[in-house]
């Protein structure tokens, strides 16, 4: 049996580079080998404020994006998280197993609910549901980028606390996180991570950015003092933040990149950096506009759901026989 992968990105903006280098590039390596879950977790965005036109239009466009970077839906389920409702269910009773405390350290409740007068709950039990998200399936392998691991290590947790009070159910998810690229910085400051959600649009390459767009928030991209193309994540963060950029799209070594640039100083690297970037998102850019004007995505989600709804029932149906549910006649 292969194994089963699940993953979600929220239609919560534009989605940017670092959710592609992050996630979804190992999306499409995952695909070959495994029995591949993609979502877009709609539940998990409105744990913030969004306005239902957008939302409906981010959603339709965020899996249009992952059949463009090149999830084949004939291959990986591809589906909404809101159109499978036991997620939402499970959401509630992992809810129920979680502490006060565990949901308190999360640094992302933390970073998004900084200096905010007034943050809604779902933010706050965002992890239970995304623990639901992946034990729904029993899925073995969860890729991610960086950010995410506090909130695998909850599910983990979470699985670990139901097979420990209920018997032995849930399959302990493992994270599956790239070594380059993992968390991929803002372009105008390298101590905050590449976010879609990020006011400042010059912070983020978005997928769906023109090339011309593309290079000029590259050429404006705050560099380290010095000029020599060197990776030091804690010395150099902003040029070893581009160079792994540059390595994800051109498919090239850290060290070929610092051989290629040696004595060239930032100019030289960031112009080519740029033209990198254009060539692996012309693509799927292009794939991106016939898919959205084929009209399909509302089939691919159809199918994606349908395929997936039997084992979430089915697991929603088993946890609550456990934990003493009375069933309906
Ligand atoms: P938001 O700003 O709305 O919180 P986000 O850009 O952080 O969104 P998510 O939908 O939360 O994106 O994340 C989708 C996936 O992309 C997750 O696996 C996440 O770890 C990964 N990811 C997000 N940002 C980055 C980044 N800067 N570098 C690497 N991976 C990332
Ligand atoms: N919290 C994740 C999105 C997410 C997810 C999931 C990721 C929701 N459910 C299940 C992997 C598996 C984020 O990207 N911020």
């Amino acid at each position: 049996m292969p194994k089963r992968v699940l993953s979600g990105i929220q239609p919560s903006g534009q989605l940017t580079l670092g959710n592609y280098i992050g996630a979804i590039q190992n999306f499409v390596k995952l695909q070959e080998t495994h029995e591949c879950f993609f979502m877009v977790v709609d539940l998990h965005a409105v744990t913030v404020p969004q306005e239902p036109a957008a939302l409906r239009e981010q959603t339709e466009a965020v899996a249009a994006l992952f059949i463009a970077a090149g999830i084949d839906p004939a291959k990986a389920s591809v589906f909404a998280q809101s159109h499978v409702p036991a997620h939402a269910e499970l959401g509630w009773l992992m809810t129920t197993l979680t502490y006060m405390g565990e949901l308190e350290r999360m640094t992302q409740f933390k970073d998004k609910a900084a200096g905010k007068e007034s943050v809604g709950a779902g933010l706050f039990v965002y992890p239970a549901l995304m623990a639901a998200d992946i034990l729904v399936y029993n899925a073995d392998l969860v890729p991610v980028g960086d950010d995410q691991k506090q909130h695998l290590e909850l599910t983990r947790d979470l699985a670990q606390r139901f097979n420990t009070r209920f018997g032995d159910y849930f399959t302990i998810p493992e994270p599956y996180i790239p070594k380059i690229g993992a968390r991929i910085m803002s372009l105008d400051d390298a101590a905050k991570k590449m976010s879609k959600s990020n006011p400042n649009p010059a912070s983020f390459i978005a997928l769906l950015d023109p090339p011309d767009m593309i290079r000029k928030k590259i050429s404006r991209a705050t560099t380290d003092s010095g000029r020599e193309v060197a990776f030091d994540p804690a010395g150099k963060p902003e040029i070893s933040n581009l160079m792994s950029i540059y390595a994800h799209c051109a498919g090239v070594t850290l060290e070929e990149i610092a051989g290629r640039y040696e004595g060239q100083g930032y100019g030289a690297f960031k112009k080519d950096l740029a033209e990198h970037v254009v060539a692996a998102l012309e693509p799927l850019q292009a794939r991106y506009r016939e898919i959205r004007s084929s009209g399909e995505i509302g089939d691919i989600l159809k199918r994606g759901a349908e395929r997936v709804s039997a084992i979430a029932n089915q697991t929603l149906a088993d946890v609550k026989e456990r934990m003493g549910f009375l069933a309906p006649r």
